[in-house]
């Protein structure tokens, strides 16, 4: 009779609860500060019914402290999706539970383990089942527990009915790591969602709710590393106040399975050491390396490592002092390693002398290489050749370092692909990569199977919703689910973060999913076609420059990589060119080498040729070229389209947000077609072909805008 009485009221509770919440949301909308973990409660009272059957109660066989995260996680989880409390630990008279534990600790899991052939999960995978009404997560380590609790969570969100609940785990990858380019001061290098979130100023003794709200979202995601500070690197942070700093995120990071990694700079010896050199081989150099790696491991644990970039746009290196990379990230390496840690060390080098092209230069400098760095070395290698372009090449390094674990680099911020305000869904760039055959006529020769882990260069600020542009957070999103499963594609993961972020109806999902898709296709037709490169203006990179020719050094200016003629354009990469082509393996280069072969996409990466060249389109180089910059706009004019037919879906603060973005977008591929357009029909001397429009100003004044404060600018560049 009681207890009869108590579910009828646990009943009104919920559908009290129901309109209240839902009209709250309606009227107040999101934010965005709640990332894809908003667990809005479930509106189908059938699904909350069969979930809440089975979650009465939570019982962990394991007092880790990643597990104290994942139970707190499930107790938000399901007060928000089934508008619940749910007990921790077996309660009387309650039948059905979640159960979390590891193989040969739990009585529940071994149970079950009795009737069902589990494969080994390793260090952080695990099983995910429900069985005889109760839901079970199954790991060998407490780790695997955590992101198996993030996998059930995302599955309720999406409301799978249990009974589908079965299937193992294991991420591709062991190391998944974020890459923060924030500065000391508060300002992130190439950074488009205000500040950094990290307060050094405030640190230790201020531990903002954001680290702790970034570690929980990171963990959610598979994320399980975190390189705080800039490749630019300030020997500050070894400073012992600016340690005791980084060890208090460490502590906040610690309970969601990530570890904190710092940027060494090379010469941190010479600055804070007081040391006349920072010669790798130098014994005061080797030793002092030795002492600061071991007073890091005594505030800090389990830290994670070093990221460097050495010699490269101005940073130390070992070269300085006629010694290899290698040398140099041995160095580190060595006194890492009794500690367990590793080096990150960059691939992205290139002299500061005047050189020859830019593409070629890290393979030509890491493949003698290969082989000699230490066991705890990385070698952490950017996608593309030069440098994030919109749409590159993969870097030739890839398949040239087999002796040598590889990261792959990935930008997740949008230096040369909008900044802040252009939607770009760069899971489509991110796939394309990674599915890049390298050794085509082999097995495992994708990029995906040539590296052991991927770093993305954050796109995390200081604004309300984390990325500024709220899609920005897809990008975030499909880098950790990437570097968990490396083989997922960009329509599963749009999909995924359209629904957790904004609900499952499907005319969202599919709709969001569409937009994101033709993002990045546009993205590129409106700033890049045809393999053009490098054509941003000055500096800050934002807007087109591709009239572009004073820099000091010739490949610093866009003119270098297109080389606009009246005759031609494009930069030639093959035999009769520099033969940067001749750094991938042959099998993988053969289409590259003929224009008739060649993607177009790649073209002008490859090929100089003439504006009159004939293409497979039908069309001649200029023609098509000048289609493709108006077909980028017109496809940004059909992601706000979709965007518009979404509105009744959305609630107004995220509608309205993304819809003035858009807005932008939209005026700045026009500004990108008719600026390079009229720059490109100037050189080539040619008119505009019917149905693309005529530039809105002349060249004269594209060439004058300017922008010195566009954000996320290097301050001393
Ligand atoms: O793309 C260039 C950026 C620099 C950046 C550099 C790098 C952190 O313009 O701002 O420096 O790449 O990746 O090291």
């Amino acid at each position: 009779m009681l207890s009869s009485l108590v579910k009828v009221l646990k009943i009104m509770r919920i559908y009290l609860l129901l309109p209240a919440l839902l009209l709250s949301f309606l009227l107040y909308g999101s934010d965005g500060y709640e990332l894809w973990l908003n667990y809005q409660l479930i509106e189908n009272q059938e699904i909350r019914d069969e979930y809440a059957s089975a979650f009465s109660f939570i019982v962990a066989d394991t007092d880790e402290a990643v597990v104290g995260t994942a139970v707190a996680e499930l107790q938000k989880g399901f007060s928000g999706l089934l508008g619940a409390t749910v007990d921790v630990g077996p309660t009387r008279g309650k039948k059905n539970g979640i159960y979390l534990g590891l193989r040969g600790q739990s009585a529940r899991i071994d149970e079950y383990l009795k009737l069902n052939e589990v494969p080994e999960v390793g260090p952080e995978g695990y099983h995910l089942a429900f069985h005889n009404g109760d839901v079970l997560v199954l790991a060998e380590a407490a780790k695997g527990l955590l992101y198996g609790t993030f996998d059930l969570l995302r599955t309720l969100q999406q409301q799978v009915p249990l009974a589908a609940l079965k299937r193992t785990e294991r991420p591709a990858y062991t190391h998944r790591i974020l890459n923060h380019w924030d500065n000391l001061d508060g300002t992130v290098e190439r950074g488009y969602a205000g500040f950094s979130i990290w307060n050094w100023h405030q640190l230790p003794g201020f531990i903002d709710q954001r680290y702790i709200d970034y570690a929980r979202a990171n963990a959610s995601i598979g994320i399980n590393g975190t390189v705080v500070t800039n490749v630019n690197a300030n020997a500050l942070v070894f400073r012992d106040d600016y340690l005791d700093k980084a060890a208090a995120l460490a502590d906040v990071f610690r309970p969601y399975g990530i570890k904190l990694y710092l940027t060494a700079r090379f010469s941190s010896p010479m600055e804070l050491g007081g040391l006349a050199t920072a010669d790798p081989l130098d014994p005061e150099v080797i030793a002092w390396w030795k002492a600061k790696v071991a007073e890091i491991y005594r505030r800090i644990p389990d830290f994670g490592g070093f990221l460097v970039k050495a010699n490269s746009e101005g940073q130390p290196g070992p070269r300085e002092y006629g010694r290899s990379h290698a040398e140099g990230a041995n160095l580190l390496a060595d006194a890492l390693a009794p500690h367990g840690g590793l080096v990150m060390w960059r691939a992205f080098v290139y002299t500061d002398k005047e050189g020859g092209d830019r593409f070629k230069e890290a393979y030509d400098e890491f493949t003698p290489l290969d082989g000699t760095f230490r066991d705890n070395v990385l070698v952490q290698i950017k996608n593309g050749p030069i440098d994030f372009q919109p749409r590159e090449p993969v870097s030739p390094l890839f398949a040239a370092m087999p002796q040598t674990p590889l990261l792959l680099e990935l930008q997740i911020t949008k230096e040369y692909l909008g900044q802040g305000t252009h939607l770009v869904g760069l899971a489509n760039m991110y796939e394309e990569i990674l599915e890049t055959d390298l050794h085509p006529q082999e097995d495992g020769g994708k990029v995906r199977q040539l590296v052991a882990g991927i770093a993305g260069v954050s796109n995390i600020g200081t604004a309300r919703n984390w990325t500024g542009n709220l899609f920005g957070q897809a990008d975030w999103y499909a880098v950790g689910r990437l570097s968990w499963s490396p083989e997922l594609n960009a329509k599963q993961i749009f999909k995924e973060w359209a629904g957790l972020t904004f609900g499952r109806q499907e005319t969202v999902v599919n709709t969001v999913n569409q937009m994101l898709t033709l993002s990045y296709p546009a993205c590129v037709n409106y700033m890049t076609p045809l393999g053009l490169h490098h054509i941003m203006a000055t500096g800050h990179h934002y807007g087109p420059g591709p009239w572009v020719n004073d820099l000091g050094r010739a490949d610093w200016n866009p003119y270098y990589y297109h080389g606009a003629t009246a005759d031609s354009i494009g930069f030639d990469r093959t035999q009769s060119g520099n033969d940067a082509l001749g750094q991938y393996p042959p099998a993988y280069a053969r289409q590259f080498r003929d224009p008739t072969t060649c993607p177009p996409e790649f073209l002008l990466w490859f090929h100089r040729l003439p504006w009159d060249y004939p293409l497979a389109s039908g069309n001649t180089l200029w023609r098509e070229l000048a289609l493709r910059y108006q077909q980028g706009v017109e496809q940004v004019a059909e992601i706000q389209t979709l965007w518009a037919s979404l509105e009744p879906y959305i609630d107004a603060g995220r509608f309205h947000h993304v819809r003035q973005h858009l807005n932008i977008q939209y005026q700045e591929a026009q500004w990108w077609r008719d600026a390079c357009l009229a720059y490109f029909s100037h050189a080539s001397g040619r008119q505009l072909p019917p149905g693309v429009p005529a530039p809105a100003e002349t060249l004269e004044r594209y060439r004058a805008i300017s922008h010195p404060y566009a954000p996320g600018i290097r301050p001393q560049w």
